[in-house]
């Protein structure tokens, strides 16, 4: 319980140090449906194109971390999902934070298409380590096998 708080404190003050800093927090979509998570292969920057990640990106300014959630899914996947609550910690990368938002599909919602994305891959616990992610993303590995998995 006083390690969540802790946590929880942390947290803020992270965010707080980063918007002052002007760095940018990052949200990514952990989206579950029957056991597997939507990995989704990056087309750009040159140097990251080719890798997975977990969708996702800026939250604009006013925005809530959920409603950017849903935004970016529905800019990039074309579909609705509903954020859920966190997964892992704060993570630094270039921009700022990077955190990652699990998600469920809201209900009725279309198939997820890659619309920016290389390609588009459902992955259960025991393929996740077969795929190239992008460095920020490989430090959520444990908790994504956690979440996939029930352990
Ligand atoms: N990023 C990451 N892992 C993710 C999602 C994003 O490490 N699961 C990183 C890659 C980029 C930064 O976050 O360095 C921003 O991601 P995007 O380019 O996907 O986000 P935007 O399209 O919103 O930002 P921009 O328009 O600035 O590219």
């Amino acid at each position: 319980m006083v390690r969540r708080l802790l946590a929880a404190r942390a947290g803020v003050l992270t965010e707080r140090v980063a918007a002052l800093a002007g760095a940018s927090v990052v949200v990514a979509t952990a989206l579950v449906r029957d056991g597997r998570v939507l990995a989704a292969q990056r087309s750009r920057p040159p140097e990251l194109a080719g890798q997975w990640e977990l969708p996702g990106g800026r939250v604009e300014a006013g925005e809530s971390e959920p409603d950017a959630v849903a935004r970016e899914c529905r800019e990039e996947l074309g579909t609705d999902v509903r954020a859920i609550g966190r997964l892992g910690t704060d993570l630094p990368i270039a921009p700022g934070l990077l955190r990652v938002h699990r998600a469920e599909p809201a209900p009725g919602a279309a198939e997820p298409r890659a619309l920016e994305h290389s390609a588009l891959r459902w992955v259960g616990a025991d393929e996740l380590a077969d795929l190239d992610w992008v460095a920020a993303d490989r430090a959520v590995l444990a908790d994504l096998t956690e979440l996939l998995t029930g352990r």
